[in-house]
């Protein structure tokens, strides 16, 4: 089954790239996503699970979560499954969060997420994730965790919707960030990311074309101790632009994907396509599929990603929140009950409570657009 699913990834990527693979030298060396349809670049699935299992253990460890085991059962043993509900639909639908596109977004507000972001990085790890530094490097670390299960399969974009939501509520229960969220229309920069003014020395810092540290901006000097891979080995926020890669995340490959009436065919059509070559297109850190979480732009971009599978859910919301297809990584097919799990860092909710971004229940928010 693993290496079916694999095939049928790297079909799914020859299908919708046609394009010419990109074969970078990226530093420092990490493994690429596997979206440019380049064995060059892809880390086997099989390789993958067995590099996972070989890590130290850290907290809960994932590999023994059994993804069949029912929300009750995750209840008894954790204690956190359920807890995460707040509000009514209702309710938040009178009063949702919004998370505003990059170029809608007050300068003030800009300003408090920069800082925000700052305070996160400054702020200890909960001691929960080994290898992580910081409260910020627990989401890298968690991310790096999860890497193998919950990317090249089904499950990616609820557990990266629950991610970014579980990123958020940190940010405002530990950095007091208390402004809207935010999103980065990447179709308006396909090709130019480089031109906004994110990636401007007065936000993100550069985002140049020959791979360096950042040095400038409000991230400028970092230091990540998550990755690379696999690994831990403190590196530079390190940045590569190819706008080639990222002239893919573009109007006209999202709408390509929204085309797909199949929840996994447009799964694997963004998840490949755009959501890749956004990772790529910026490089360094970002190109890292288990660390890329370190480089402030992965909120931006996977603000973009989750609002993607939002537009998709909108064009028929009786059934497209009424069920999902797919597998995870274990080939098990998905589910509502299907149990999203976020490490201890928020509690584990079902892919029920997070398929509505309006629900309620686990979450309650919309984008501007
Ligand atoms: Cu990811």
């Amino acid at each position: 089954m693993k290496f079916s699913l694999l095939s049928q990834a790297l079909c799914g990527a020859t299908l919708v790239v046609g394009l010419p693979g990109t074969k970078r030298t990226v530093t420092p060396s990490a493994p690429l996503l596997p979206i440019t349809g380049s064995a060059h670049n892809l880390v086997p699935l099989e390789q993958a699970i067995q590099e996972f299992a070989n890590r130290p253990k850290a907290h809960s460890d994932p590999a023994t979560y059994n993804d069949t085991a029912s929300p009750e059962e995750l209840a008894k043993t954790n204690g956190l499954f359920a807890t995460e509900s707040t509000s009514t639909a209702a309710a938040c639908a009178a009063n949702p969060n919004i998370r505003f596109e990059w170029d809608d977004y007050s300068v003030s507000d800009r300003q408090a997420l920069m800082s925000a972001f700052q305070c996160l990085m400054g702020k200890p790890p909960s001691g929960a994730f080994t290898a992580s530094k910081s409260r910020w490097e627990d989401f890298a670390r968690l991310h790096q965790m999860y890497t193998p299960n919950v990317h090249q399969n089904q499950k990616f974009l609820p557990w990266h919707r629950y991610f970014v939501w579980s990123f958020e509520q940190v940010l405002r229960d530990e950095c007091g960030f208390d402004r809207a969220f935010f999103w980065f229309d990447e179709t308006k920069h396909a090709g130019a990311f480089s031109s906004s003014d994110l990636f401007s020395p007065s936000y993100l810092g550069t985002l140049g074309p020959s791979s360096h540290c950042v040095t400038d901006g409000a991230f400028a000097g970092l230091t990540v101790n998550i990755g690379p891979g696999t690994g831990e080995t403190p590196h530079c926020l390190s940045r590569q632009g190819n706008a080639a890669d990222t002239a893919q995340c573009s109007t006209s490959y999202l709408n390509s994907c929204l085309s797909n009436n199949d929840y996994q065919d447009f799964e694997k059509c963004f998840e490949y396509g755009p959501h890749g070559y956004g990772h790529n297109g910026v490089g360094g850190v970002m190109a890292d599929v288990y660390a890329s979480p370190a480089e402030p732009f992965f909120w931006f971009h996977h603000t973009f990603v989750d609002r993607a599978w939002r537009i998709w859910e909108l064009a028929d919301p009786n059934n497209r929140y009424a069920s999902i297809d797919g597998t995870d990584i274990n080939g098990n097919p998905l589910t509502l009950d299907t149990v999203i799990y976020m490490g201890g860092i928020r509690p584990d909710v079902t892919i029920r409570q997070v398929i509505d971004t309006l629900s309620g229940d686990a979450l309650c928010y919309r984008y501007n657009y």
